[in-house]
């Protein structure tokens, strides 16, 4: 029986040797490298922070002393730890989730996954422990340094440094990189008190020589310590912030199981806010991820466990197409810049960056500067293109109404990951951006059936030099193109033209494919739909009030959450234009959508065609619907 099988829960670590440990850390990493390939998911995170994990399940008392994993994707040793050893179906339906979740296990807290978050969490649980009496109680928050370079997390630092009463542990996982190396004067700093650290042990190595080897060793010794001052002179960091007069220990080696230890030791002694400076590897352990530049397998999908190439089949998805239009727009454009928040191949930017590294910035984990950045930008007379995951998107509100919107800044949004994403489960579905955004005034939402309107509504967007524009698409592998019978004179595009108008159907963007679907499942049925794709889905088309005022029924289809979609904003331009043609919205249940494949949950929700035709025919039968044909008595039987 393997050490790993052993352990049920942490109280099982504390009486392992010091060589157990070691056979331990061996043993969790070879089992992450041989899973994750399975099933994909965030590999190279975890097997940076095995040491840190282990030593905090061993000094502090999990779930008595509350741990939080910032963003969460790192939690998979926590999560072998605390009891949870099936990795083989992470992050698929009624498999283990993919960051940390209160139904799995007492021992998780913080699921929300949205990163730069810990720190708030960290100093509002401290300070009811505190108000209520519970005093022996920690928190401590492991935070890695892209993580810090959020807006959130120097906030709560800020307050964290003025009230000094509490227990609070901040480990910062320093590895240098978000995916790619992290950015920005705080980066350089870490770089700083890292670059000091081997400078330290080479200046301690030649003292030595110093003594032993006479004049060579004087002279290594001498050289070493010239070459020390002049990189850090007076500026030498004295702590990680230095102006927040926090307790600092470290830096420590993060992979050195008994260093990490101690330091946790002395900052469970301090018993007061401290932050513990870890520097480790990403990919730790398993080369195929050290030496990857682009990410160092920040997050992967099936892989050849020995090898580290991706087993999927590479089709072009909505990102790549995405990308290269941008390229492409950008060369005959000198206005456009590309602005990302550490997500620059993710997003699909690095093309752009390779084309034009002047016009790239890559501001950190920082959506909501991001958007204000991109306004001054755009004020200043440039015409920024922001790409987000759309679920990341929701941190910036304010700034996308006041900064931009009310500024009247020409900035175009690009939401990836939009509707239902799947395997990273609830915080990381897009099914927000559509009811949220479209609240503010004069913004123009695009959302792309297929490669060809992506590229089209692109430049389409570009154009617009006075306002917000926002397009989403999905993830994944980008849909065949759909070819429209007829675009109408506002832009909206007929895919499907239906001799009679019993139903029309709205597709907004990759349900295009669905309603095509139903729509011929219904002709079988004698119902005739029109299918459409209006494109631009906010503001309401014209041709789409006109189009409902033909039709007995209008359905319309998104992918995002239903409560205030774009099917209410289009029955609300129904109701101001007096049609009363009935109309019934689909899209996503007012509901957290548990991880899952995106095929599964569309199903469970009933956005298939199968369902969505069901559906129509049933309030066709049911007279909810003033119905002027007569049906055959053969479509009134038939099963969909
Ligand atoms: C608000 C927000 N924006 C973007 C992301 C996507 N994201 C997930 S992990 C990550 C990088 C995190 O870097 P770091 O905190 O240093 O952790 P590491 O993976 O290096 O251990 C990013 C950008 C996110 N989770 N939340």
């Amino acid at each position: 029986m393997s050490i790993l099988q052993r352990i049920s829960g942490p109280s099982d670590l504390k009486g392992l040797t010091a060589a157990e440990l070691r056979e331990l850390a061996q043993e969790i990493r070879d089992y992450l490298v041989t899973s994750v390939s399975k099933t994909g998911g965030h590999l190279g995170p975890n097997l940076g922070v095995v040491e840190i994990s282990l030593a905090m399940h061993r000094v502090f008392d999990s779930p008595r002393d509350s741990f939080i994993f910032d963003t969460g994707h790192q939690s998979y040793v926590h999560k072998l730890l605390t009891g949870r050893k099936d990795f083989s179906n992470l992050r698929q339906k009624n498999g283990i989730a993919g960051y940390p979740q209160r139904s799995e296990s007492e021992h998780d807290i913080v699921e929300s996954s949205h990163a730069s978050s810990s720190l708030s969490w960290a100093d509002g649980i401290a300070k009811a422990y505190r108000i209520t009496g519970q005093d022996d109680r920690y928190v401590v928050a492991l935070i890695g340094d892209g993580a810090l370079t959020g807006g959130m997390a120097w906030e709560a630092l800020n307050n964290i440094s003025d009230d000094n009463d509490r227990k609070l542990v901040i480990v910062v996982n320093d590895n240098g990189r978000s995916y790619a190396p992290t950015i920005g004067g705080f980066a350089r700093n870490l770089n700083n008190i890292r670059t000091e650290q081997t400078y330290r042990k080479l200046y301690r190595l030649s003292k030595s020589f110093f003594y032993r080897f006479g004049l060579p060793g004087r002279m290594l010794w001498s050289a070493i310590r010239g070459a020390g001052k002049g990189i850090f002179g007076s500026v030498t960091p004295k702590s990680m912030f230095p102006n927040l007069d926090l307790k600092y220990i470290g830096p420590i080696d993060g992979h050195d199981l008994q260093q990490v230890e101690q330091a946790l030791q002395q900052a469970r002694k301090y018993a007061h806010p401290v932050i513990v400076h870890m520097i480790t590897q990403k990919g730790k352990g398993y080369d195929p991820a050290v030496f990857n530049d682009a990410d160092q397998f920040h997050a992967v999908g099936q892989i050849n466990p020995e090898t580290g190439e991706s087993l999927e089949v590479s089709s072009s998805s909505w990102t790549s197409v995405y990308g290269d239009e941008l390229v492409r727009i950008a060369q005959s454009n000198h206005r456009v810049v590309a602005i990302t928040g550490a997500m620059l191949n993710p997003v699909g930017l690095g093309k752009f960056a390779e084309t034009f590294p002047n016009r790239v910035f890559d501001v950190g984990i920082a959506e909501q500067h991001a958007v204000t950045s991109a306004a001054g930008m755009a004020f200043g007379g440039l015409h920024p293109v922001v790409s987000v995951y759309s679920t990341f998107m929701n941190r910036a509100f304010d700034q996308v109404l006041m900064d931009v919107a009310l500024h009247k800044e020409g900035v175009t949004f690009v939401l990836d990951r939009a509707g239902v994403t799947g395997p990273d489960g609830a915080s990381h579905h897009g099914v927000w951006d559509l009811a949220v955004f479209q609240v503010v005034p004069n913004i123009r939402i695009a959302a792309p059936r297929d490669a060809v309107r992506l590229r089209e509504l692109l430049n389409e967007a570009i154009e617009v030099d006075d306002a917000p524009t926002m397009i989403r698409f999905g993830k994944g592998n980008v849909d065949q193109n759909f070819v429209a019978v007829k675009r109408m004179e506002d832009g909206l595009d007929v895919l499907r033209d239906a001799p009679a108008k019993d139903v029309l159907i709205v597709a907004v963007g990759a349900m295009a494919g669905v309603a095509l679907q139903a729509a011929e499942l219904l002709a079988a049925q004698g119902i005739g739909a029109t299918v459409v794709d209006p494109r631009w889905v906010v503001p309401v088309a014209e041709s789409v009030v006109q189009l409902a005022a033909q039709h007995r029924l209008v359905v319309t289809i998104e992918d995002g959450v239903r409560v205030g979609g774009i099917g209410t904003r289009i029955r609300q331009a129904l109701r101001a234009a007096e049609v009363d043609t009935a109309l019934n919205e689909l899209g996503l249940p007012d509901e957290f959508l548990e991880h899952a494949s995106r095929n599964e949950i569309l199903e469970r929700v009933g956005l298939t065609a199968q369902a969505i035709a069901r559906d129509i025919v049933a309030q066709v039968l049911g007279a909810k619907v003033p119905y002027a044909r007569q049906l055959t008595d053969e479509s009134k039987t038939l099963e969909i």
